[in-house]
């Protein structure tokens, strides 16, 4: 049984949903069969019967929210309270009892629908912050299921995470799970710290915490992406109708790109910043390089996000406005989501990837933009050392993207970096996604919940 907020329910055709963890989960609920469960992403005011759709071994069970709910759980007390908080952005925390409320509601609601459609040999993989107390719930329930809670971005630490409304409730909801799962060991170390501090677990040794007499696993469980398929799919684009517009406006400009979801925690704008920053500096860079930026805009409903987009366009305004010329636009800046393929095919074209967030739990388009490239001539890795994929590509160059200066001077090291290197960088890192792929992350932490065998990070990821 996977939960996870929005449950991509295959077309009538049953062709699979796209995106690599989509595509992971399934893979995994094909292989056992079983429900993936969770918001239908529709609104309804009346209490509408669970919604089930049958696609081979796997049923998908969704259910509809009142408009009210998903002010509360989803662009209130998640959006706005969790995701600032686990991104270490305490400034742009809104704490409002009625969110808290609602999140809270939300997941008994939840628990109660999913409690419909349990067995008892059942094994539940919850995902991400939307989802906390749901264990809390259903063991109130009485169900002694194996329970395992993935959380997809940060955890911070102590200091800030215990700025979080209700904020020991969340902390002990985690601790009614048999596993818990980071990306990163930094967010574990943050995470078993607030047990300490809060003195709501007992460490037994090797990742096991002992909470009212319920025995925890926590570890770290870095996620991939199809290595393979992401590769198959960027030598294949050569003849996608978008990278062939693409490279034809490109001439003999090297291009440098980005690709976020419109969040703040991605720092857009500080990215472009240090493009700016870059043209300012070295003026032999300009008409010599284009920077693409392409990101859909993303939870438009939360005001924090309305305000970011306006930034971020006026930086991106105000750096073509200085620095372009009648036949050269420095910052493509585009707000719409692309298909993989092109995707792919875009990141080969880059000679540089820049991913420099603010704070990130990982970051695939890290991993996707090294999986593109081209062996023989691959591109550069400009990462930000607070994504979580710093931790395995330390091969990439990693920056501070609070400070411009230095990111500047890593666009220009990037540009200008030898073959024989930019091959070595890549081989190492090559080596990373291929020893952790999605597959990887999904066998280790199901390997993990069924206790099939005990909790190990894939060889050379520590
Ligand atoms: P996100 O914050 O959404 O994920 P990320 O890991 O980068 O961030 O994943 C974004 C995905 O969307 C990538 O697969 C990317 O290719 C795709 N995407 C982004 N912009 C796109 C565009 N313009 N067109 C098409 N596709 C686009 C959360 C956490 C991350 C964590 C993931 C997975 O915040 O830290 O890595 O979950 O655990």
């Amino acid at each position: 049984m996977v939960v996870s907020n929005r449950v991509p329910v295959p077309s009538d055709s049953g062709s699979p949903a796209a995106g690599g963890l989509a595509v992971a989960l399934n893979a995994a609920l094909q292989q056992r069969g079983g429900f993936w469960f969770g918001w239908s992403g529709n609104v309804s005011e009346e209490e509408t019967p669970l919604q089930v759709h049958d696609f081979g071994r796997v049923s998908y069970a969704v259910t509809d929210l009142s408009q009210r709910d998903i002010d509360e759980y989803y662009a209130g007390f998640a959006n706005r309270a969790l995701w600032p908080v686990c991104h270490y952005r305490l400034d742009l925390t809104e704490i409002s009892a009625n969110d808290t409320a609602g999140y809270f509601r939300v997941n008994e609601f939840f628990a109660r629908r999913l409690a419909t459609l349990l067995k008892p040999d059942d094994v539940i993989w919850i995902h991400d912050y939307h989802f906390i107390p749901l264990a809390a719930y259903l063991r109130q329930m009485g169900f002694e299921n194996r329970m395992g809670f993935f959380l997809h971005i940060p955890w911070a630490p102590y200091d800030v995470s215990s700025a979080l409304p209700a904020y020991q409730t969340v902390l002990s909801g985690l601790t009614r799970y048999d596993v818990v799962g980071f990306q990163t060991r930094r967010d574990v170390e943050n995470f078993t710290r607030c047990l300490e501090q809060e003195k709501m677990a007992r460490d037994l040794g090797d990742g096991r915490w002992e909470a009212d007499g319920r025995v925890f696993k926590v570890d770290a469980f870095p996620i991939g992406i199809e290595t393979d398929l992401f590769r198959q799919e960027a030598r294949e684009a050569k003849s996608n109708s978008l990278v062939r517009r693409m490279r034809a406006s490109m001439e003999d400009k090297h291009l440098i790109i980005g690709v976020d979801r419109l969040d703040y925690s991605k720092g857009i704008r500080q990215r472009i910043e240090a493009f700016a920053c870059m043209l300012e500096r070295f003026p032999n860079m300009r008409n010599k390089v284009t920077f693409l930026q392409i990101t859909p805009k993303s939870r438009s409903e939360v005001p924090e996000y309305l305000k970011m987009q306006h930034e971020v366009a006026e930086q991106a305004g105000w750096t073509n406005g200085k620095f372009g010329d009648v036949d050269w636009t420095p910052v493509r800046y585009i707000n719409k989501a692309v298909s993989r393929t092109s995707l792919a095919g875009l990141y080969r074209s880059a000679r540089v990837g820049m991913v420099t967030p603010l704070r990130d739990g990982m970051n695939l388009v890290a991993k996707e933009y090294v999986a593109s490239q081209r062996g023989t001539d691959p591109g550069v890795l400009v990462l930000s050392r607070f994504a979580g994929a710093a931790e395995e590509l330390d091969s990439a160059l990693l920056v501070n993207p609070y400070d411009t200066e230095a990111t500047a001077n890593a666009i220009v090291r990037a540009l200008e970096m030898s073959l024989e290197e930019r091959k070595e960088r890549w081989k190492a890192m090559m080596a990373r996604l291929r020893s952790n792929t999605v597959d990887h992350w999904c066998a280790n932490f199901m390997a993990v919940l069924t206790q099939e065998q005990s909790c190990a990070l894939p060889k050379g990821a520590e």
